[in-house]
């Protein structure tokens, strides 16, 4: 008896520092991703654009905990790390999987590379540590693929010199600094793809979307 299975969906993640460019390339690869041109979505599917910390509702309000702690009391380094994979836990389970499970692309703006960059290689939490409970909070979900916008930290700084920043913006460069290595270091352990985050926005559109044309054709 023949089963009918269902394609599962591409799950994509942008990851860098603040400022890098994923809002910009988010939206932009989006729209290529839904034209006919791109090929990759049949009529059925839909690309779900979805975020870290904020993907659910629960994470919009873990969010606002992170970015903008009540009284202005920042949490310790453990809580923040545990808070970021309770977003992370309820994302995966409520929204990543069940739309990969449908067949539909899930494009997300950061993923647990984040949480490796800011909290493990910025705050220097423990990367063993972090990584198990990487393992809890996704279930073992990996990527397919991940696009890293590598940007100089001096050039993301200006890029976001006028808006006020959000509580971990506001940590000062030498920790924005280890986040920018940390970065670095892990796209050469996770074999994330580089994209230069320096060129014009259409060429790091055209650079995103060469590397999501190798995922279209992968059965
Ligand atoms: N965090 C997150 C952790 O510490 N641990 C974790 O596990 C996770 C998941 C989230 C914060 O939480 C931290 C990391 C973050 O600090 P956020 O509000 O989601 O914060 O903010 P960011 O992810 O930092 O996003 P931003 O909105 O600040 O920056 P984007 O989206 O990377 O950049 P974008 O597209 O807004 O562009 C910034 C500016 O540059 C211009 C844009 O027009 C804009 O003005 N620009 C360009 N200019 C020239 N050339 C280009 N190619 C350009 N592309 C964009």
């Amino acid at each position: 008896m023949a089963v009918d299975h269902v394609q599962p969906g591409r799950f994509v993640v942008l990851e860098g520092i603040d400022g890098c460019g994923k809002t910009t390339q988010l939206q932009a690869v989006s729209r290529w991703l839904e034209s006919p041109e791109a090929g990759c979505l049949p009529p059925d599917r839909q690309l779900i654009v979805t975020r870290e910390p904020g993907g659910t509702p629960l994470g919009l309000a873990l969010r606002e905990l992170l970015l903008h702690p009540p009284g202005g009391a920042a949490p310790g380094s453990t809580a923040e790390l545990l808070l970021y994979a309770a977003d992370r836990a309820q994302h995966v389970e409520r929204t990543i999987r069940p739309a990969l499970a449908a067949g539909h692309w899930v494009l997300s703006d950061r993923f647990s590379g984040s949480t490796a960059a800011y909290q493990g290689h910025g705050r220097g939490l423990d990367l063993a540590l972090i990584q198990q409970l990487e393992a809890v909070a996704t279930a073992g979900l990996q990527p397919d693929l991940t696009l890293w916008l590598d940007l100089p930290l001096a050039e993301s700084l200006r890029r976001r010199g006028g808006r006020a920043a959000d509580r971990i913006e506001a940590e000062g460069a030498s920790f924005l600094e280890r986040v920018a290595e940390g970065f670095a270091t892990l796209a050469g352990q996770r074999g994330w793809v580089r994209i230069d985050a320096m060129a014009p926005v259409d060429r790091v559109t055209a650079a995103c979307c060469a590397a999501l044309r190798g995922l279209v054709d992968v059965p």
